[in-house]
């Protein structure tokens, strides 16, 4: 399967991107797609729709589409679909970087739960639903 993690404006911001997307590749994951882009309102709209009707939606769209993000689509074809979901959860850690551990992404940079560095699908089913918000077919590969 492929799944999406999206660094956001702060990892853009803080000159994280390469730091990133190396823990990805170290560990054997595969880039399938990768861009840099300002998020409009109608992706970011798309990509949280179900967080609506939280008080920290209107943070949330505004935050996003602030400054340019960087969009992965990472290949997991090497695991079975819920096991990648669990891994990638696992590598970017808990929502709350101040709760999550040492070592993992959102542990190791940031401290605040409305500026956390990272997005990865929560799901086989939200990947699904997430990735053509950000990638054409075509702008994702094989190899
Ligand atoms: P995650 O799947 O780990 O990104 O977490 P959620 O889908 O629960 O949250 C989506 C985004 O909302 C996170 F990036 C952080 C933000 N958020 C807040 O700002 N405040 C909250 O209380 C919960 C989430």
């Amino acid at each position: 399967m492929k799944t999406l993690l999206l660094m956001k404006p702060w990892a853009v911001q803080k000159g994280l991107i390469g730091e990133i997307l190396s823990r990805f590749e170290r560990r054997g994951l595969k880039i399938a797609g990768l861009k840099i882009l300002d998020v409009s309102k109608e992706m970011a709209e798309d990509l949280y729709l179900i967080h609506r009707d939280k008080d920290f939606y209107d943070d949330l769209i505004e935050h996003i589409t602030s400054s340019p993000i960087v969009a992965v689509v990472l290949d997991t074809d090497v695991l079975e679909p819920d096991a990648a979901v669990a891994l990638v959860r696992k590598i970017i850690g808990a929502t709350d970087p101040a709760k999550a551990e040492m070592g993992t992404i959102r542990g190791d940079f940031g401290l605040r739960i409305d500026r956390n560095v990272v997005h990865a699908s929560d799901s086989t089913d939200s990947a699904k639903r997430e990735i053509p918000i950000f990638f054409k077919k075509e702008e994702m590969v094989t190899y």
